[in-house]
C-alpha cells in the first residue's frame, strides 16, 4: 500500500492563510483523528469546506482551520486528497504538520503529489513538467505557454507522433510477418512519404526548443557600448527603478549588472556592461574583459552609443556576436553628423524616447529565432528536444533503409527505437530514472 503523504503546499514565511496536503488511501481516517467540527459533525461530503480546528492526541485545540475532502479519482493527484487551510504562523503550520505526521501520514518529497498525479494517469509527463514551469513563469507568454502544455497541448501532438510512427510500425512488421506478401513500390512510396512528413513536424517541434528556452530561462540581452553612452539609464529604464548607478564619470559600470525585464511578454536577462576602451585601470580593466565575454554569449547586444558626440568605432568589440543593433542615444542632445550613415534606434534614455522601439526590435530578434510566439505557443524544454532528436534520427534511418531496400526487420528496430524516445516525451516508457529526475526539481507540497 501507497504511502499517505503530506507536505506545506503554500510558500515558507509568515502569511493569512497556509495550505497544508494530505494524500493518500489514509487521507480521510488521519482528517478524522486530527479534526473535530465547531458545529456540526464532520463529515466526508467530496468538495465541501467545513470550519472546525485540529487537535493533539490530548484533544487540545490548536488552531481553527477550514477542512475539504477530494474523493480519488477526482483529485489532484488521483488519490483520496484533503486540503486544510490554517492560519498562516510558521509555528502554527508546523503544529499542525506534525500532528498529521503523529496521526499516520509521511512528509512528502518534492514533487511527490505530481509524480503521483502522473502515476495515476491524471497528467502525463509534459503536464508534469508545465506545473513547474507556470509556478516558475515570469512574464504572461511564459504563462501562456505553460498552460497549453498543462491542457495537454504539446502532449497531444506527441500522441499523434506516437501513433503515426506506431500505423507505419504496424505496416513493416505486417510485412516481416507475411514474407510471401510482396510489399507493392507503392505501399513503400507511401511509408516513405509519411516517414519525410514526420521527420519534418519532429523538426518544427525541435526548432521550437530555442522558444522554449527563452521562455524558461529568458532572452540574454547583453547592454555594451562605450563609456558615458547611457547603457546603465536604458538598463534602469527598463527595469523602471534605479538599479545601475548612473554618473557623467566614464567608466562608472565595472562589473557586470544582471536583472530579469519583462519585455513585452518575453523574460529577458537584461545585462548592463562596463563601457569598453582601453584601459590601465586593473579593476576597470576586468570589467571590460567581463564585458567582452557577455557579448559574445549573449543572444542579442543592444550597442549603445551617444549620439551627440563623434562616433566612436565599435565594429572590433561586437565582431564575435552578429546579433547585434545600435542604439543611437542621447538624441535629445541633438544627433551629430558623423552618425548620419548609421542605422540605429533613435532615442533618449533619459528622457525615455524611443524605448518602445527598443523593446519592438528584441520582440523582433526573438520572432526571427523561433517560428512563432504566436497563438500555437508550445516551449519544448531540453529534455523533450533531447528525446525527439534521437527519434527524428532513428526516423531518417528507417526512411533510408526503405529507399535503399534493406529489410524489413531493420526498419522495423529503427521505427521502434523513434517510438520509445517519442514515448519517453509524454512518459508511457518505462522511465522510474527519469521520474526521479522530473519531481525531485520540484517543491515539496506540488
Ligand atoms: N541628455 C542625456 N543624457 C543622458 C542620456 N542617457 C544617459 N545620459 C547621461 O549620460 C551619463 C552617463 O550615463 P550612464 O548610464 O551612466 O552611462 P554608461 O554607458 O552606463 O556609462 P559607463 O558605466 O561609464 O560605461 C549620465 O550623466 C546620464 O545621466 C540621454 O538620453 N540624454
Ligand atoms: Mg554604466
Amino acid at each position: 500500500m501507497e504511502d499517505t503523504i503530506v507536505a506545506i503546499a503554500s510558500p515558507p514565511g509568515q502569511g493569512a492563510v497556509s495550505l497544508i496536503r494530505i494524500s493518500g488511501i489514509e487521507s480521510a481516517k488521519i482528517a478524522k483523528i486530527v479534526f473535530k467540527g465547531n458545529k456540526s459533525k464532520l463529515t466526508m461530503t467530496p468538495r465541501v469546506q467545513q470550519f472546525g480546528s485540529i487537535i493533539n492526541s490530548k484533544k487540545d485545540k490548536l488552531d481553527s482551520v477550514l477542512m475539504t475532502f477530494f474523493q480519488g479519482p477526482d483529485s489532484y493527484t488521483g488519490e483520496d486528497t484533503v486540503e486544510i487551510s490554517c492560519h498562516g504562523g510558521m509555528l502554527v503550520t508546523q503544529t499542525v504538520l506534525d500532528v498529521i505526521i503523529d496521526a499516520g501520514a509521511r512528509l512528502a518529497e518534492p514533487g511527490e503529489f505530481s509524480k503521483r498525479s502522473f502515476l495515476n494517469g491524471k497528467m502525463d509527463l509534459t503536464q508534469a513538467e508545465a506545473v513547474m514551469d507556470l509556478i516558475s513563469a515570469r512574464t504572461s507568454l511564459a504563462m501562456r505557454a505553460a498552460n497549453s502544455q498543462l491542457d495537454g497541448r504539446l502532449g497531444e501532438q506527441i500522441e499523434g507522433i506516437k501513433n503515426d510512427i506506431l500505423g507505419i510500425l504496424a505496416h513493416v512488421e505486417a510485412y516481416i510477418d507475411f514474407p510471401e506478401e510482396d510489399i507493392s513500390p507503392e505501399a513503400i512510396e507511401t511509408i516513405i512519404e509519411r516517414l519525410g512528413d514526420l521527420v519534418e513536424l519532429i523538426g518544427r517541434l525541435i526548432d521550437s526548443a530555442e522558444q522554449g528556452r527563452i521562455l524558461r530561462e529568458g532572452l540574454l540581452v547583453a547592454i555594451a557600448g562605450p563609456p558615458n553612452a547611457g547603457k546603465s539609464t536604458l538598463m534602469n529604464a527598463f527595469l523602471g527603478y534605479d538599479r545601475a548607478i548612473v554618473s557623467d564619470i566614464a567608466g562608472t559600470t565595472r562589473d557586470t549588472i544582471e536583472e530579469m525585464a519583462n519585455i513585452k511578454g518575453i523574460p529577458v536577462r537584461l545585462i548592463d556592461t562596463a563601457g569598453i576602451r582601453e584601459v590601465d585601470d586593473y579593476i576597470e580593466g576586468e570589467g571590460v574583459d567581463r564585458a567582452k565575454k557577455v557579448i559574445e554569449a549573449a543572444d542579442l547586444v543592444l550597442l549603445v552609443l551617444d549620439g551627440s558626440v563623434p562616433i566612436v568605432e565599435m565594429n572590433d568589440f561586437i565582431q564575435n556576436n552578429s546579433n547585434y543593433f545600435v542604439v543611437i542615444n542621447k538624441n535629445d542632445l541633438g544627433i551629430h553628423d558623423s552618425f548620419r550613415s548609421l542605422d540605429g534606434i533613435h532615442a533618449s534614455c533619459e528622457k525615455e524616447t524611443g524605448l518602445d522601439e527598443i523593446a519592438d526590435a528584441i520582440v523582433e530578434h526573438c520572432m526571427s529565432k523561433s517560428e512563432a510566439f504566436g497563438d500555437d505557443l508550445v516551449a519544448v524544454n531540453s529534455r523533450h528536444r533531447a528525446c525527439l532528436e534521437s527519434s527524428r534520427k532513428e526516423l531518417i534511418k528507417a526512411k533510408d533503409a526503405l529507399v535503399n531496400g534493406i529489410e524489413s526487420e531493420f526498419v522495423s528496430v529503427d521505427l521502434r527505437c523513434a517510438l520509445e524516445s517519442v514515448g519517453e516525451i509524454v512518459g508511457k516508457a518505462d522511465v522510474e530514472d527519469l521520474l526521479g529526475e522530473i519531481f525531485g526539481s520540484f517543491c515539496i507540497g506540488k
